[in-house]
């Protein structure tokens, strides 16, 4: 976490405080202020040690909030910030991650029930007390009780898109050490899980205490949790990081071992025993010779222990793909490993061939300064043309519900649009496809009429509002929307936001026929905070033989780059390369958007 985010997290916390104990005005400031903290490239701390004035400098930041971001640089911490955490002794970013909770009703129920983290929240609702507090009925009671669980896991799990930058901070400073063979990320950072619970680690080396020793003085790492002979654990950016260092003839075992997932290693584990072999996190050895007494070195003695040694013939262990080829497998790919079929597949030599990095050809959602992106068309699609790829397809927004401060496109500013793009168009090297995102309504129907549609060359049809509607209505809403003549994408189909919103929870297998049978693309919205389509809604597309995009949504250049996570999550889904719509050329695509 850099300074900036630091002190920005630290203005936010005020400013929830204040709302919570019934200020008005403030704030907001100190949300604004926040904001402008976090975005401003120089780092906090050099412009606090040039004074309040610096500081005043940056935009929306007062003298007061210039002086208590002084006084935190300088002492760690802000008086008033002490106070209002006294007076109000409450988790407050446990309790306003349940969706309807905010500040202010933190502070009530505070004040009402004494009420400060997510449990005492959530045996309150059970126990019908919230509904009781002035201000509160049933229906705030059950939602808060319908809520908690999700808030609760949003506590507990960081999304791959704060995490695996983290992760690979990690592999470049131990990629660097003299004494380390091989590092790789298991566990489900390897599968690219959406969100993960802590990051793993695993280096192969001949040495210990040097790697542990690097790695827990990591430049990001805030904190050591644990360190022992080859083991470590520290806390970076608010999230746990386990660090196992195993000899190199072991590695690829131990990989297998920590990749998981539990119930994928179960499967494969039993495939070993099948063959008289036992697979551990050491290798994969043949125990035909081992005699019982033999096998019972471990130290407690209870059966998974006993399995938990290097009794026996090794016959892999180096490498990863020889374990699986030793269990008469093809390597299963690691975003596979959930037992979903996968292991079954790579005995019968039937596994997809997975959409990789580099397959895509161009990006199908993206926006510009025309709706809420930053930047210029020219600007995007030469961003686009950098990254190698060779089209490039703008759509903006459509005015709508949803549309917040008039950022949407109507029929002349799309008319306007089109000679701006092929104007930019001149002036980079790849062709750019005049498109939209159109919004989907409650009911399914786009409120962007059939003439306006028709005119451009791709339109992509999302959910914008109505995101809490049940999952029935969710299901017609976006099988209507599918069916529309002119929509070639179901944009972020869920509208999900990780650790946020659920979105909504429709019949993905019925949503995925409506879109084989009529021609439209399923969108794997690559944003890290979406990851819409998941990996399940994209295997049920594939299943039902849709086609899928794989989309960044990017309202800036270097959102381009979050593909990345939308190429594993459609891995995630069994995607074949063959399947995604942009890793055809144009006039593979053209044909599609007919
Ligand atoms: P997470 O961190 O909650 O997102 O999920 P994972 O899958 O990364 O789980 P984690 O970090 O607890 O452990 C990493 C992998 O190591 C896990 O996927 C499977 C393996 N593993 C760890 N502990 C055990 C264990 O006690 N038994 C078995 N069979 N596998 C384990
Ligand atoms: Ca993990
Ligand atoms: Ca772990
Ligand atoms: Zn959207």
């Amino acid at each position: 976490m850099s300074r900036n985010d630091e002190v920005a997290t630290r203005l936010e916390e005020f400013a929830d405080l204040l709302e919570a104990t019934g200020v008005e005005y403030k704030p907001t400031a100190y949300r604004r202020a926040a904001e402008n903290v976090r975005d401003h490239p120089a780092p906090i701390e050099g412009l606090a040690a040039d004074g309040e004035d610096a500081v005043a400098e940056i935009d929306r930041v007062g003298d007061a909030i210039a002086a208590k971001i002084v006084e935190y640089v300088e002492t760690g911490t802000i008086e008033e910030l002490t106070e209002l955490r006294e007076e109000l002794p409450v988790d407050m970013a446990g309790l306003t991650a349940v969706e309807g909770v905010g500040p202010k009703t933190v502070g009530s129920l505070y004040d009402a029930l004494g009420i400060s983290d997510l449990d005492e929240l959530e045996a309150a609702a059970e126990a019908g007390e919230i509904q009781e507090v002035s201000g509160f009925g049933a229906k705030t009671e059950q939602n808060i009780l319908d809520n908690v669980p999700f808030a609760r896991e949003a506590r507990e799990r960081t999304r791959l898109g704060d995490a695996r930058p983290l992760a690979d901070d990690a592999l470049a400073s131990l990629t660097a050490l003299d004494s380390v063979e091989s590092v790789e990320v298991c566990g489900s950072i390897r599968r690219w899980k959406p969100t993960i619970g802590d990051v793993d680690l695993l280096v192969a080396s001949e040495e210990r205490e040097p790697i542990v020793e690097a790695f827990t003085d990591w430049d990001a790492a805030d904190a050591t949790i644990e360190a022992g002979t080859g083991k470590a654990s520290v806390r970076a950016d608010g999230t746990r990081v386990d660090l196992r260092v195993v000899d190199p003839d072991e590695f690829g075992a131990a990989l297998q071992y920590f990749t998981g997932s539990r119930a994928h290693n179960v499967a494969v584990r039993n495939r070993a025993i099948d063959r008289d072999l036992k697979l551990n996190e050491y290798g994969l050895f043949d125990v035909s010779d081992v005699d019982g007494e033999g096998v019972d070195d471990a130290a407690d003695g209870d059966a998974e222990d006993a399995d938990s040694t290097r009794a026996g013939e090794r016959i892999a262990g180096a490498e990863e793909a020889e374990v699986y080829r030793a269990l008469d497998m093809d390597p299963v790919p690691p975003e596979l490993r959930e037992d979903r079929g996968e292991v079954e597949a790579a005995a019968e030599g039937r596994l997809p061939f997975l959409v990789e990095p580099g397959d895509l050809r161009g990006d199908l959602h993206t926006h510009t300064d025309w709706s809420d992106g930053g930047f210029s068309i020219a600007e995007m699609a030469a961003a686009a043309a950098e990254r190698g790829y060779d089209y490039h397809v703008v759509t903006d927004h459509a005015t709508g519900p949803g549309m917040v401060g008039g950022v949407g496109l109507d029929e002349s500013d799309l008319e306007e649009q089109a000679a701006a793009i092929a104007e930019a168009a001149e002036e980079v090297e790849i062709p750019i496809l005049h498109g939209i995102e159109a919004n989907i309504d409650a009911d399914g129907g786009l409120s962007t009429d059939d003439e306006v549609l028709a005119a451009l060359d791709i339109v992509v049809a999302s959910p914008h509002a109505a995101l809490g509607q049940d999952g029935e209505a969710a299901t017609e809403r976006l099988i209507r929307a599918v069916e529309h003549p002119h929509v070639d994408i179901l944009g972020h189909p869920t509208g999900r936001l990780i650790n946020e919103r659920p979105g909504l929870d429709p019949d993905v297998g019925a949503v995925a026929e409506a879109a084989a049978a009529n021609g439209t693309a399923v969108e794997v919205n690559a944003n890290p905070a979406r990851l819409d389509a998941d990996g399940e809604f994209v295997r049920a597309a594939i299943e039902a033989g849709a086609t899928i995009a794989i989309d960044t949504d990017a309202h800036a250049p270097r959102e381009l780059d979050n593909a990345r996570y939308g190429i594993h999550t459609a891995r995630r889904g069994w995607a074949e390369t063959s399947t995604v719509l942009n890793a055809r050329s144009l006039n593979g695509l053209r044909s599609f958007i007919l």
